[in-house]
């Protein structure tokens, strides 16, 4: 997890201060798949040549570093949100497939083809309404088809500190 301060007055209100952060596709994902039926950590792919899509902060992964059978995958990752946001923007692609739930309510992220793993087709969706202020998580169900297995996102929330 990353946290920006946007503000770098020498004298700061401390109402002024617009507190952003951001969990991104990593090495701390949970991952359930085929590779990894107990679970384990996400790991980089090398695989993801053809998906061009471009998430800064974000990183391709997957449950193995060259998944080529078709499979599923579910990660997953707690995130602790310390204020009630006024933006919440989820950034994802996917190779070839994803379906997205934040605390367990259907978020409208989903992709069904591998568009969205090339540049300029990013998915990016307002799930504001889904986060709520203390715990949350985030489960993304990947699938791939045939080829390469990989998934990149970035879930970007802004507050306000007061
Ligand atoms: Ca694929």
């Amino acid at each position: 997890m990353l946290f920006l301060i946007h503000n770098s007055q020498a004298c700061l209100s401390v109402n002024s201060i617009d507190f952003t952060f951001y969990i991104a596709s990593d090495n701390n994902d949970w991952v359930v798949g085929r590779t990894l039926i107990s679970g384990g950590s996400a790991v980089s792919t090398t695989n993801h040549e053809d998906c061009t899509a471009k998430i800064p902060g974000a990183i391709w992964i997957w449950d193995s570093i060259l998944e080529t059978e078709p499979c599923s995958a579910l990660f997953s990752k707690h995130f602790f949100v310390p204020v009630i946001p006024y933006s919440a923007t989820l950034y994802i692609s996917s190779d070839d497939s994803h379906i997205v739930t934040i605390n367990g309510i259907h978020a409208n992220c989903d992709s069904f083809t591998s568009l969205s793993c090339r540049i300029g087709y990013e998915i990016i969706c307002d799930v504001l309404n889904l986060i709520n202020p203390g715990l949350n998580l985030l489960e993304i169900y990947a699938n791939t088809i045939a080829g390469p297995a990989s998934l990149l996102y970035k879930l970007e929330i802004k507050s306000k500190i007061s």
